[in-house]
Parts: structure tokens; sequence; C-alpha cells
């Protein structure tokens, strides 16, 4: 599919396929989830997908065989397996930005190759991996000494969007297989108290920090950078050529990081054709790399090509990514459900919310068609989420007797990374209970049955009726989660194809970027600055500077 026919398909909501899906979302109005579990004794092993350790059991769904026919039917006629087939291509379907959109290239085997511009990637690839991976051991064996001749024990992340979020997700959810030896931690914040908690424990002569940029230009990064060469300068008394054992960089602007003064040996670079959101299995994943090590690395990287190829070649009806969008699609566009929740049932999963928000949000938060137009149907909806089992314990009320529609992804793994006596079994337990209240819930004719009064009774009933998906896998390991991430990318990718936006660009957070730096000066100035704002902001600055003394 050329990237000019991606632009020009007709409107969504024109396709036949789109008006037959709104037909037949009225015709289930009046079908409840129990109804469909009560016409169907096996729609519980049959509304399932198995791949790559990963049990998909979408059965809590509102879905028939008939909604399932009619959303692959939309999917074909928007042309999904022809954008993938080019994105895969490396053609630039990113034409906002006129890049190819290759986070896919980023974990290939080294003998694929990827063209872009007619130039094979995959070679540049592995050699940055190469170097990552020689950079890592040394620090991991004590090789690479800091200034002072000691060797390095804790690493700073300084990066903040795509540049902080993958890492820190990674090592949170990866912890078990990390190096223990090393403390690595992530500066994102402009706010200070984030680089002043994070550093404060910590020695200057045995840390090192990466700054991690993909333009390198960034103002909450370029600040934490300079704050810590100046935190590490004062550790060596001012000494300049103490910063050469204590910076590395990740990015794809070598003048900047040469401009700042770490030397480009030194830097580990990554091409214009990686998003920064989908840029953790790039090399700003140095910090993952440190910590689980070249292999443990490579075993995520594994994991993310084996979605890749599950998804660039199974049949979309036994396709995870596909069938997790389709289904994300129906409940956004035709049952105006404005969220999705995402509830891992693994506190190693700590921050994998957070990143999919980004994934997700960033990528297809828009109102743009590619071809300039409005679109006339909703996209993303919001995502949020925490670890299971403790947001029971807060907002999974709303969920279960809330007015919103809800729909839910549970993430479970079967094999438990850390045994202690029966936790597991309880967690597991958990997850299985929570869906199937969620859908099947308990009427007050039951509740009544079990002696609680009249008038109580409509307080406890449970409507049921609430779509989940459970993701049921084997084990959180490097390999699994590389799995699940590029599941929830391709996903992402289908969603953003079928509503006819460019998943891949992020303009909507340009703007505010720069009135921010146009009002440094404003809040900074010594003398009273003349203000052209809105009467809100003006007021708001103006109170700001009488708070701290100024003019
Ligand atoms: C991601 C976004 C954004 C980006 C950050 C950091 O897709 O583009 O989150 O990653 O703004 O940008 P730099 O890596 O250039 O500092």
């Amino acid at each position: 599919m050329s990237v000019r026919s991606l632009i020009d398909r007709p409107r969504l909501d024109q396709l036949p396929e789109w008006k037959a899906l709104a037909r037949h979302r009225k015709s289930m109005a009046k079908t409840s989830i129990a109804d469909l579990f009560a016409a169907d004794p096996r729609r519980g092993s049959k509304y399932s997908t198995e791949a790559l350790g990963i049990h998909f059991d979408w059965s809590k769904h509102l879905v028939s065989n008939e909604t399932m026919k009619l959303l692959f039917a939309l999917a074909k006629a928007s042309g999904v397996e022809g954008h993938r087939k080019a994105m895969f291509k490396g053609e630039k379907i990113n034409i906002t930005e006129d890049r190819a959109v290759l986070h896919t290239a980023l974990r290939a085997p080294a003998d694929a190759v990827i063209k872009v511009d007619g130039e094979n990637v995959v070679p540049a690839v592995h050699d940055v991996l190469r170097r990552m991976g020689t950079f890592s051991n040394q620090i991991r064996s004590g090789k690479w000494k800091g200034h002072s001749g000691k060797a390095i024990k804790n690493i700073v992340n300084i990066g903040i969007g795509g540049s902080d979020l993958g890492p820190a997700m990674a090592y949170d959810a990866l912890r078990k297989y990390s190096s223990r030896d090393l403390t690595i931690r992530f500066v994102s914040n402009v706010d200070a108290n984030d680089f002043y908690e994070k550093t404060l424990d910590l020695d200057p002569t045995e840390t090192l920090f990466i700054v991690c940029s993909k333009t390198f230009t960034t103002l909450e990064t370029m600040t934490n950078a300079h704050t810590a060469r100046k935190w590490i300068l004062k550790a060596f008394d001012g000494d300049a050529a103490a910063s050469a054992k204590h910076f590395v960089a990740v990015s794809t602007n070598a003048d900047e990081v040469a401009k700042f003064g770490i030397d480009t040996k030194n830097m580990f670079g990554f091409w214009d054709w990686v998003g920064g959101r989908y840029s953790m299995d790039s090399a700003v994943g140095l910090s993952t790399m440190v910590a689980l090590g070249p292999k443990g690395f490579r075993e995520l990287l594994d994991g993310f090509h084996d979605m890749d190829e599950h998804f660039r070649s199974t049949p979309m009806t036994r396709n995870l990514p596909v069938i997790q969008a389709l289904i994300g699609l129906w409940y956004a566009d035709f049952w105006d459900a404005g969220t999705v929740a995402i509830l891992p049932y693994d506190q190693y999963l700590d921050r994998f919310s957070a990143y999919l928000q980004q994934l997700e949000m960033e990528s297809n938060g828009k109102h743009t068609r590619l071809n300039g137009k409005h679109v006339k149907w909703g996209t993303c909806p919001a995502i949020w989420g925490q670890p299971g089992t403790n947001g029971q314990h807060a907002f999974y009320q709303m969920i279960h007797q809330g007015t919103r529609l809800v729909p839910a992804d549970f993430i479970v793994f079967a094999d438990p990374v850390n045994k202690i006596g029966d936790h597991h079994d309880k967690l597991v337990a958990n997850v299985f209970a929570q869906t199937e209240a969620l859908a099947f819930g308990k009427s007050v004719a039951e509740i009544e049955a079990e002696g609680v009064p009249a008038w109580l009774a409509p307080h406890k009933e449970m409507e049921g009726n609430r779509p989940t998906s459970t993701f049921l896998c084997d084990k959180l390991t490097p390999r699994m989660l590389g799995r699940l991430i590029a599941q929830y990318e391709h996903k992402v990718f289908v969603q953003g194809s079928i509503w006819q936006i460019n998943s891949f660009d992020q303009w909507g957070v340009e703007l505010g970027k720069k009135m921010a730096q146009a009002m440094i000066p404003e809040l900074k100035s010594k003398d009273r600055p003349k203000l052209a704002h809105d009467s809100s902001t003006n007021t708001l600055i103006r109170k700001y500077r009488d708070l701290r003394g100024r003019k």
C-alpha cells in the first residue's frame, strides 16, 4: 500500500463495514455478557487466543461471532494489512515528519535486511548494540573507573517521556534479573526535587550519568544534565576532566552532545525513524542493558521480535494485537467508552500502566486525519491503571458499580518470579474473581436470598456486564516483557490505522513547551516584565513574582 493511498482512504464512518457495526451495536443493546455465556457453554475456551506464552481470554466482552466478523471486515476494508506491510518495509508512513517508522528494526536479527532510503539499517543497529554491550560489561565488571579511579556503582539515567518511561518501567519490571550490585535511578522532572532526592545518598565519585535525549535539546533533560555536571565537578574541585568518566550520552544529535561536552565516542546513537515512545529497545535502553547485561537485553529484544513476527504473519482472526485493538475500538467508537484500565497483577509492573499511557495516548490521542481533515469518530480513550491487588482497595468500586463503562485489561503470570508461601495463588484468585464479578455481578434477588434486607440490597447490587480482557502469561521474564510491550505497540498501530490518524507524531505537545520557554524570562527577570497574556495568566505570573519577592 502506498503512503498516498493511506492518506486518500475514504472516510471511516462512510465505510459500509462501519455502518454495519453501528447497526449491529443497536442490536446488541439488550445483550449482556451473561446472555452470551448462557448461549454458548464453550464460549470461555472459544473466545480466547493463544500465542507466545500469552493466553488472551477475550470471552468476557460484549462481542458475538457477528461482532468479530464485522470488526475484522472493518480492519480489512481500512487497509490495515497494507499499512502494516508499509511500516515493516520502512516506508515513510509518519507523513507529518516525513519519516519511516521502524522500531521493529531495532529488534530484528543481525541477518535481516530492512531498508530506509535504499540503505539497510540493520548492521548499524547491531553495531550500536555491540558498543552498548561493551560499555555495559565495563560498568558491570568494574572495569570502567570514575575520575578518582573508583568503580561505578550508581547509574542515573537523565531523560524524560520516551527517554525515561520505558527504561524506568523495564528496570522495575525486570528487577529480579538485574545486577543487585548497581543502583540505577531515573531523573526526569525539571522540578529540582527529582534530582535532589535521586542523588542525595549517592557518592558522585561512583556515579555515572546517562544523558538520554533524542534531540539533546529538551528543557528538562538539559537542565538536569547541567545540574548533574555541576554536582560531579563539585566533587572533583571543579576539575573539568572529571566529566569524561561520569557522563555518557544517548542521542541522535552528535553536535549537541559534543557541545554539552560529552565526547561522541561515549555517545550511543539511534535514528530519526525511532519515535521516542518506541525507543526503549534502542540505545535509550542503555540503562536496561547495564542492569540486565547484554544477554538479558537481547532476550528482551527477542521478545519484541517474537511479537513483531506474530503480528506481521498471523491471520487477523488469530492475531493477538489485532483482536485486542478491534475490541478496544468497538468500545471506544460504538459504546462511548472514554477510558481503558490497565491492571497488571504483578508488583514489578508498577510502572507498566504509566508506560502504556504514553504509548497509547501520545500515539493515538489525535483529531486530525492523515488527509488533514478532522475525524468524525472517537480516537484514543484515556489509559490509566495501577497494579492489582492494590487497586481493588481503591478505585475498583467505580469499575464495579459506577455509571461509566470501563473496559479493563487484567495481566497476570502463571509462574511467579518469587515463590513465597501461597502469595501467588491468592494473587491469581483475585484476578479471576474480579473479572468474574465484573462480568456476571450479583442481582438484588440473589442478595436478598442471602438474607440482606430489601432496603440494603440495591446498594449491594452488582450489575455485572463490565467487560474485561485477561492476559494469562507464562512468566515475567525479559522475553515476555518484550512480547507484551510489542503487543501493545501493534495494538496502537492497528487502532491508529483504522482511525486514519498518524500514530507517530506528537504535535500536541509542542505549543505548551514553546510557551513555557517564552515565559521563563517573565518569571525570572529582575525588572517587572511587560505581560501580554490573558488576564488569568498575567495575574498568576504577577502573583508568583510577588510570592518570590520579585518586582
Ligand atoms: C515520545 C515523545 C516524547 C520524547 C520526550 C523526550 O514519543 O516524543 O516523550 O521522548 O519529549 O525527548 P528527547 O528524547 O528528545 O529529550
